[in-house]
């Protein structure tokens, strides 16, 4: 026992009246909803950057917290994974996420992070014997150190990908070792500051191609797990190429590997895009290309990547209606990539921001999943569509030509009659479950 969390028991639940801070009133993880469990449903994940790497900083002022994992040698990286197996306990989470940067010392040279990499994943595996946390994904930091400033597959240096090759390779290695869900990249510098420097075809060559190495590896060493690519379309480079899922699924069908790869759908980043979250999940889902989620929210003032927990149960609950629609999670998850504000210096805060964030999710998972089991909506959106189950109709989509449908509009005198998209009928009928 480090001690860290001094004295906070294991997170029970208590149900909605209970005044406790420390208790759960709506994530229930044993209660069976549309016959499953709300831990099998929801899957949360704690993201260990935010919770456990980053120093509290913004871009006017340094750290804000110390913590006594806080150091470059391998001590401190493991006194940081106990504490992280720790925080896993006492939430009950069933997955944490990683990236290498997180859990390892940087070495002096790329042998030296390797082993520093391969000594964690030891200790991580040690640690997992004893605990019923598991892995949902891992994947490489390649935006943080000086060298990826100029992208990392898509970095006009051949040794830059080379390097950048060579961490995925380690990344997915550790990641299958921790029998990991999924691997996952997220392109933070895969993108470009002025067009007056960048050379947009080969970019995207040399992505398309570090992108089918990736996935030819995951084949090689048997990784069941999902490749899955995160959106984001700016910050921290001024365009990213994995703008948002539309884009992401153009890229896949271009290199062809939209069978082999879904997408990681962050809140922050769909309305970064400009987009909404359950756009990118509806969206996503009618691709085939539906995978897990980071549920973490920006603050819509600012206008930029804050990554707080979720507070906002009516939106939390559109994302996990189309999460049911899409049929669940599979290898997917929850995973909180978000941190705390930097005056939230209390291990308690920690702990809190993972309790309530869990909390919104399942009151709002569980308000999707009456609204679902209740069927008025999807009835509601059948029917609109319910033309379309006529033979005429099904025959002009598979063999109609325009001269064809011409040819029957004139013949059967054809006068459609416009019908009420009930806009505000269904929106009531949201707002008696939600
Ligand atoms: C950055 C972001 C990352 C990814 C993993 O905005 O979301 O933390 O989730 O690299
Ligand atoms: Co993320």
């Amino acid at each position: 026992m480090t001690n860290f969390f001094d004295g906070i028991a294991k997170i029970a639940y208590e149900g909605a009246d209970s005044d406790n801070d420390f208790a759960f009133r709506h994530y229930n993880p044993d209660e069976v909803v549309l016959g499953k469990r709300m831990a099998e449903h929801l899957r949360f994940a704690v993201a260990y950057w935010h919770s456990f790497a980053w120093p509290g900083g913004d871009p006017f002022g340094g750290q804000t917290f110390e913590r006594p994992w806080f150091g470059e040698t391998m001590d401190h990286a493991r006194l940081k994974a106990d504490v992280a197996f720790e925080m896993f306990d006492i939430l009950g989470v069933p997955f944490f996420c990683f990236h290498d940067a997180d859990v390892r010392p940087e070495g002096a040279s790329f042998a030296e992070s390797l082993r520093n990499l391969n000594a964690i994943t030891d200790h991580f595996a040690a640690k997992m014997e004893q605990s019923k946390t598991r892995l949902l994904w891992g994947t490489a930091n390649l935006f943080s150190h000086r060298r990826f400033m100029s992208g990392a597959a898509t970095n006009p240096d051949p040794e830059v990908f080379a390097w950048s090759a060579a961490t995925v390779k380690a990344c997915m290695d550790a990641t299958h070792r921790l029998d990991g869900q999924n691997y996952v990249l997220w392109g933070g510098r895969e993108g470009y500051e002025t067009l007056l420097n960048t050379d947009l075809s080969r970019e995207a060559e040399q992505a398309g191609r570090f992108l089918q190495m990736v996935v030819d590896y995951k084949h090689k060493i048997g990784f069941a797990g999902t490749i899955l690519i995160e959106p984001k379309p700016q910050e921290p480079s001024k365009h990213q190429y994995d703008y948002d899922v539309a884009t992401v699924y153009g890229f896949l069908k271009r290199f062809g590997l939209e069978g082999e790869v879904k997408v990681n759908v962050e809140q922050g980043h769909a309305i970064l895009a400009g987009h909404s979250f359950e756009h990118e999940l509806a969206l996503a889902a009618s691709l085939g290309l539906f995978g897990s989620i980071d549920m973490n929210r920006n603050d819509y003032q600012s206008g930029w990547d804050t990554d707080q927990f979720p507070d906002n149960v009516p939106e939390m609950a559109r994302a996990y209606y189309e999460v049911l629609r899409a049929g669940g999670f599979t290898t997917g998850g929850t995973n909180f990539d978000a941190k705390l504000r930097r005056q939230s210096l209390d291990p308690a805060d920690l702990i809190l921001g993972h309790v309530g964030a869990m909390d919104v999710c399942a009151r709002a998972f569980k308000a999707a999943a009456a609204l679902w089991q209740d069927g008025a909506l999807e009835a509601a959106r059948a029917a609109r569509y319910g033309g379309w189950d006529e033979p005429a109709a099904k025959a002009m989509l598979a063999e109609g030509t325009l001269a064809t449908i011409s040819a029957r509009v004139l013949r059967d005198a054809i006068n459609p009659a416009p019908r009420s998209g009930r806009q505000e009928r269904l929106e009531n009928l949201w707002n008696r479950f939600v």
